[in-house]
């Protein structure tokens, strides 16, 4: 029999991607949306999906009756629970907000199984910066948290509660622990969408220059396309575990913008120190990057580089898409984006 999966967030960059990887799998697809959201479909759309999902409504801020009566209805197999407010800088301008959704609605999501169907399968989006400031490099499921900002805080919560429900209440729920991934669906506010959008305006003559922050943080960046069936395998194992999905290479925000620029046969040459340095066209000696403080974190995450050794090995998991491959597949899709735009 077909089998129902229900994914929270779907209109997200992850929930567009799994959506599709579990039509192609042959689930039923049911996604939630928030009631009052004006979020666009336009990654559904992008993916092909939109027509072949089924939509159902609920803020993880509703009361616990509003959610249980719309999964009694849904009758799902297994839970993605990716909804989330998922942008680290926002999250310390809104950290109530941040823990009611990210941390609280993850228990209302697991209370909803305990008390309608325990059989019903969890996976929790939990996330590489619950690590922040981490203890060891490169990271595994058994490196202690160390959050530094209000989000990693409230997924720590999301992870723990889900573990809980797992050995107390004997419910298949699951943490993937993934590192960044991206891709030309990701949200405009996240920095490498940020710089292949930009840079792609620039190569158009439709910006001037691109500005960002700390240009030395590293993340561990994947393709979410990979990441996504990382995250169905996770579920389909037999005993309910936690795994680590990323690729194990840490590289800066610097080495993205250069390769980013590469894409449109422009060379970066850096000058100057902080808030001061900017990157100048090699050929026309034009600034093409500023810094400015203004996208500075109140605090960073250090050396965030995960091991996922156990996903390979138990899941039979590997990120497949390079990181240069990804730049370009980016800056490609926004130049076509913005041609005609
Ligand atoms: P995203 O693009 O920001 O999507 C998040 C989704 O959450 C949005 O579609 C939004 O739904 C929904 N949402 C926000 N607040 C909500 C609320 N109060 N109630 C119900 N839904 C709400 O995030 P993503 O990149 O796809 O990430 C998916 C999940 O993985 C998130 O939990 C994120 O924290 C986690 N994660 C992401 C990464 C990454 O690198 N992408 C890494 C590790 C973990 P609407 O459509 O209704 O606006
Ligand atoms: O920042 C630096 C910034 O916002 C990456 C989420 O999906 O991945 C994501 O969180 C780095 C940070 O992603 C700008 O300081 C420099 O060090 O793209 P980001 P994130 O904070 O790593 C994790 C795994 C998640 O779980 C989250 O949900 O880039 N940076 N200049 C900048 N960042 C932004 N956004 N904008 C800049 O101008």
């Amino acid at each position: 029999m077909e089998k129902i999966a229900l994914i929270t967030g779907i209109r997200g960059q992850d929930g567009a991607y799994l959506a599709k990887n579990l039509l192609e799998k042959g689930y039923h697809v049911v996604g939630t949306t928030r009631p009052n959201s004006e979020a666009p479909q336009y990654r559904l759309k992008e993916l092909g999906v939109l027509d072949s999902i089924e939509f159902a409504s609920f803020d993880l801020r509703d009361d616990f009756e509003q959610i249980y009566s719309v999964i009694e209805k849904v009758k799902p197999d297994e839970i993605y629970n990716l909804a989330a407010q998922s942008f680290v800088g926002a999250s310390f301008e809104q950290p109530i907000l941040t823990s009611e959704v990210d941390a609280i609605g993850v228990t209302k999501l697991l209370e909803v199984i305990r008390k309608l169907e325990p059989s019903i399968k969890f996976y929790q989006a939990s996330t590489s910066e619950m690590f922040g400031n981490a203890k060891f490099v490169p990271q595994t499921e058994d490196t202690p948290f160390n959050p530094r900002s209000p989000y990693g805080v409230a997924k720590v919560y999301g992870y723990w509660i889900t573990q809980n429900y797992r050995e107390y209440h004997d419910i298949f729920a699951c943490s993937g622990i993934l590192y960044n991934h991206e891709s030309p669906l990701r949200g405009m506010e996240f920095v490498t969408r940020k710089i292949t959008s930009t840079v792609a305006k620039i190569g158009l003559d439709k910006a001037e220059n691109l500005t960002l922050g700390n240009l030395d943080a590293k993340r561990d960046w994947g393709f979410a396309g990979d990441y996504v069936e990382g995250m169905w395998r996770i579920l389909q194992t037999e005993k309910p575990d936690d795994f680590i999905l990323s690729t194990g290479q840490a590289n800066s925000v610097r080495y993205f913008v250069e390769n980013a620029f590469n894409v449109i046969g422009k060379t970066i040459v850096w000058e100057g120190e902080g808030i001061g340095e900017k990157g100048y066209c090699s050929e026309t000696g034009k600034i093409l990057v500023n810094v400015s403080s203004k996208f500075y974190r109140p605090s960073e995450t250090n050396q965030l580089v995960g091991d996922s050794t156990k996903a390979k090995q138990t899941l039979g998991w590997e990120p497949r898409m390079k990181l240069t491959e990804l730049i370009k597949l980016m800056v490609d899709y926004d130049l076509k984006q913005f041609k005609n735009s």
